[in-house]
């Protein structure tokens, strides 16, 4: 008998800033099971919808398989070759800063501090840049213009034991949902804890809120202005605090002077007795938190909006406390690795000036480089900007994807195609950058690499394989070493990720002296096998210490040149995408809960796909009649610089003018669905992130001729002939085949030879037609392999109910019957998934409620949702209140979270 060889891999998941510690259990080598890690201090083995199906996504479907040069695949030594050389031609004959590297917070810290070595120390400029610049580059520079350095005062444990956490500009319920959750059981844990959710949105997030601000887009800075003037009028200001650690306090005290509440509530459209009871609250609270996160960041004030909410902190002595403090929660998985590695083009490293001569001399001795970058490079827009316009020649662009993450999509396809060389580094063989790629390069993904990341609270986890790399894949750190090695430069002879972490932690502490908080004294010297075993710790870690791990700013001793923090003066600014009579509404982007940025590994897993199945623009129900659109009617959404097509979803959980459309489908998924079109190319005139949460917009109603549903079985090799014969497309995975949505201006004649012509199968064909109603269907070797439904209006079928019948062997009469009069079987008609774990739908949650179940976790007993990771526990919640309401019952049980 063979006994299965059963191990556990500890790695951290893949997605977001929570930076949750993953169980996975091998059998035979192979992962058979992922859970929370119980005794990791993000998530204490809490995992999100997102995080517990991880292994739903490392499939080997469309993977690069080897590096490529003009879509010819060569060997990794000749595309090495080929890099080194090509960007030693340009710098030799344009100088260094004739090239580029685009990185991003998705990159391990050993990848991130390669590529920032090689750029800044070797090849001589500080053209990298990173997706970062569109999450938290803001966030960077109000930490740095207040505390001296970019360090989040903040811990994961704060938000247990405070009494006021303001959720602001987060949607966290969807976004960082292992936190919501810690917040939701602090709740329950202190019931004298206040949550109060800001945002222009009813999100799921307010579903905690015991106020909730329904603030004007933009207007954040006012109502934290205004929260400092209430402080000093009603005298609960810390003077003490504020004398003996804060500078310019007096000028940002006279720049509040006219943000009176009034002022304040005509400013950001709220109404003055719930503007004074949040202000009142925040005065009174032992504690607060100001939890913050794109809505604040994503600005032409971002970094402005950060400072009023530091402000604040600061005047109230509410920080460096147990439960207070301006907590920035970051985006990516290692957004904090990057900021400490210097990945932005306005940084050196290990928290070091670009432009203090010092500092410049520092990291040079340390690395003994020939060259060190002594000015700021090109920021995230200026460098596509400067790539349009022929200044960057070479543009090395790594675990991002610019096309459809960068505003002003059409500009960035300029740059991409004016480039004389562009090479991507990606995991995925397509995505919508990579069409434009001249070199293509293979690297590992997440459960394949090796490394560290840094999460929102400063901890730094491991990432450790699970899986061997696919085909010829390689880490990006070794991709980069390979590369500057051919270029001729010494210091990149690592072998292992462990050797370039203790350079790094030595970079942190060399000549620090307890100038910079960021120092990592206590990880220097670690053999590979500590590294191997390294548990999470936080930084601070510095050895022989007096103060524990991870305490920042000790005593109030910020990083400034004389140790105070710095109270800035603040100005409210408006969003400069203004509305106007042509484009008078306004539209706002962000996340869902299922789906992870340009759906590159979340698209590929049909459980997550069926949460929310295709891309929607929010209308509010006035603007809606007022247009004469319905919910689900296609809608076209305009503004001066692009265009995007999807479902209208009417509702009034916005304000009246808004809409909202989430950022995630792209050229992969969708005709014309990539929001990112919409947004102007401006940006924070301090931090240079760009504004991408508000643009102006038209809608117009879209009707084609004929819409029709075409289902095609996943080995079909007809998949990209389906969407180029369309005039509009939308693209869903499931797990048997894909579906697609599409419409025409102009109705096709012959549909049966429509089918035939595209998809080029030779099978038993079938059809009925009844008027304009027409259904397709195709057999070969006995299993279904084609599906299309045609009609004159949009109508969308189950693709769980479809997905089913194309996994049978053999369809039986009732099925082939059923197919052709497009009746799902009673299984699949039961609405739309909630609960992704257990797969429940909506309908049987209602039907439930309507019987008088008015507790989520009432629900879970009866049904199971919401019983695994909690993810879909707020729109349980929501279902609650709409369907006991509906039939005017009162809701006698608190709803809990
Ligand atoms: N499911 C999922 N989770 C993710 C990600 C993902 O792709 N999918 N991405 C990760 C990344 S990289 C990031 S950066 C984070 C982002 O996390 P969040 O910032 O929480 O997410 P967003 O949905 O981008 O935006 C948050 C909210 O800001 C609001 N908002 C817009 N304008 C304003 C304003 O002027 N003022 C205020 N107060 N609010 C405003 C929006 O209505 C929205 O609800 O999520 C991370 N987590
Ligand atoms: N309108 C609007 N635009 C936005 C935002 C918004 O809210 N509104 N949010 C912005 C924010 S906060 C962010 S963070 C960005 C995110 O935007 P992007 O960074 O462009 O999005 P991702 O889909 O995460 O792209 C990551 C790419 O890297 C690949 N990849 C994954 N792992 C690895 C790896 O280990 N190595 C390499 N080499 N490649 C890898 C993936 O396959 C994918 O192609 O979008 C920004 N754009
Ligand atoms: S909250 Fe979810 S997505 Fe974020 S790290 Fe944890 S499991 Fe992953
Ligand atoms: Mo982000």
């Amino acid at each position: 008998m063979t006994t299965l060889k059963e191990s556990l891999i500890q790695t951290t998941c893949a997605y977001c800033g929570v930076g949750c510690g993953v169980d996975v259990a091998l059998t035979d080598n192979q992962p058979s099971l992922l859970e929370g890690m119980p005794e990791h201090p993000a998530n204490y083995g809490r995992l999100c919808v997102k995080g517990t199906h991880l292994l739903d996504t490392i499939s080997n479907d469309n993977r690069l398989t080897a590096p490529e040069i003009n879509n010819k695949q060569v060997s990794w030594s000749e595309a090495s070759h080929y890099v080194a050389s090509e960007f030693g031609k340009i710098i030799a004959e344009h100088g260094p800063d004739a090239v580029a590297f685009y990185v991003s917070g998705q990159l391990l810290t050993e990848d991130y501090y390669i590529a920032n070595k090689l750029m800044k120390g070797y090849i001589g400029s500080a053209n990298i840049d990173t997706n970062s610049r569109l999450c938290m580059s803001s966030a960077v520079a109000g930490y740095k213009r207040a505390f001296g350095e970019d360090v989040v005062p903040c811990d994961y444990e704060d938000l247990e034991h405070t009494e006021l956490l303001i959720l602001i500009g987060s949607n966290a319920a969807w976004t960082h949902p292992v936190l919501y959750q810690r917040i939701a059981r602090a709740k329950r844990m202190n019931p004298n804890m206040k949550v109060v959710v800001i945002d222009p949105r009813r999100t799921d997030s307010a579903e905690l809120a015991d106020r909730f601000l329904q603030i004007k887009p933009g207007t954040d800075a006012a109502l934290y202005n205004g929260l400092l003037r209430y402080l000093a009028d009603n005298q609960q200001l810390d003077n003490d605090f504020i004398e003996q650690h804060c500078d310019d306090f007096a000028s940002a005290l006279a720049a509040v002077q006219p943000w009176t509440i009034a002022a304040v509530a005509r400013y950001c459209e709220l109404d003055t007795h719930l503007l004074s009871q949040f202000y009142s609250e925040f005065a009174n609270s032992a504690s607060a938190i100001s939890f913050y996160s794109m809505g604040i960041n994503q600005s032409t004030s971002g970094v402005d909006k950060c400072n009023a909410i530091i402000n604040a902190h600061l005047a109230s002595g509410k920080l460096l406390k147990k439960g207070s403090g301006p907590f920035s929660i970051t985006g990516q998985p290692n957004a904090m690795g990057g900021r400490e590695v210097g990945g932005l083009a306005n940084q050196l490293a290990a928290h070091l000036e670009i432009n203090n001569v010092q500092h410049q001399s520092l990291v040079k001795r340390f690395w003994q480089s020939p060259t060190i970058a002594t000015q700021e490079g090109a920021k995230a827009l200026d460098m596509f900007d400067a790539i349009r316009d022929g200044k960057i020649k070479a543009v090395w662009i790594m675990g991002t994807n610019p096309m459809v993450s960068l505003p002003n999509t059409h500009e960035i396809a300029k740059a991409l195609t004016a480039c004389e060389l562009v090479v991507v580094s990606d995991c995925v063989a397509s995505n919508d950058t990579l069409e434009y790629a001249h070199v293509k390069l293979p690297s590992t993904g997440w459960g394949e690499k090796e490394g560290t990341v840094t999460n929102s609270e400063r901890r730094i986890s491991r990432q450790r394989a699970i899986i061997a790399p696919f085909a010829e894949a390689k880490n990006d750190w070794q991709i980069l070493c390979d590369v500057a090695k051919k270029m001729g430069f010494n210091g990149f002879d690592f072998t292992q990720p462990s050797e370039i972490f203790d350079e790094w932690a030595r970079l942190t502490s060399f000549e620090n002296n307890g100038t910079r908080q960021l120092n990592l004294s206590a990880l220097v010297g670690m053999s590979t096998r500590k590294y191997n075993a390294l548990r999470p710790i936080q930084w601070p870690c510095i050895a022989n210490d007096s103060y524990q791990y991870g305490q920042v700013f000790s005593q109030n001793q910020f990083s400034t040149a004389n140790k105070k923090a710095r109270f800035i003066a603040i100005t409210p600014q408006l969003p400069k995408q203004v509305t106007s009579t042509e484009y008078p509404l306004v539209m706002n982007s962000g996340r869902i809960r299922d789906q992870w940025h340009t759906m590159t590994r979340t698209g590929k897993s049909a459980t997550l796909s069926s949460h929310i199945t295709r891309p929607y623009i929010e209308i509010h129900p006035q603007d809606a009649s007022q247009l004469g659109i319905n919910n689900d009617d296609l809608v076209q959404a305009i503004s001066k610089v692009g265009d995007v097509i999807a479902n209208a979803k009417v509702t009034d959980s916005l304000r009246a003018g808004e809409c909202f459309m989430p950022i995630h489908w792209n050229q992969q998924f969708a005709s014309s669905a990539n929001v990112g079109k919409l947004y102007a190319t401006i940006a924070d005139p301090i931090s240079g992130q760009p504004e991408t949460k508000f643009t102006a917009i038209k809608l117009l109603p879209v009707t084609f001729s004929q819409y029709m549903n075409v289902f095609v079985a996943k080995q079909c090799s007809c998949h990209a002939n389906v969407t180029s014969h369309s005039d509009y497309w939308l693209k869903v995975n499931a797990s048997n085949c894909s579906q697609y949505q599409l419409a025409f201006n102009d109705a096709v004649p012959d549909i049966l030879h429509w089918c035939q012509q595209i998809s080029g199968i030779k099978g038993q064909w079938s059809g009925f037609y009844e008027g304009t109603t027409q259904r397709i269907q195709c057999i070969a070797n006995g299993r279904l392999v084609f599906v299309a439904m045609i009609s004159d209006t949009q109508v969308t079928t189950s693709i769980e109910w479809i997905n089913h019948l194309f996994s049978e062997p053999a369809l039986n009469f009732t099925q082939l019957q059923s197919l052709l009069t497009a009746t799902p079987d009673e299984e699949f008609s039961q609405g739309r998934q909630i609960c992704s774990c257990f797969k429940v739908r909506e309908k049987p949650i209602i039907d439930a409620i309507k019987a008088g179940t008015h507790r989520v976790d009432e629900l879970g007993q009866q049904l199971k949702c919401g019983t695994n990771c909690g993810s879909c526990k707020t729109e349980l919640s929501q279902l609650i209140k709409r369907h006991a309401l509906a039939k005017g019952q009162q809701i006698d049980v608190l709803i809990t979270v």
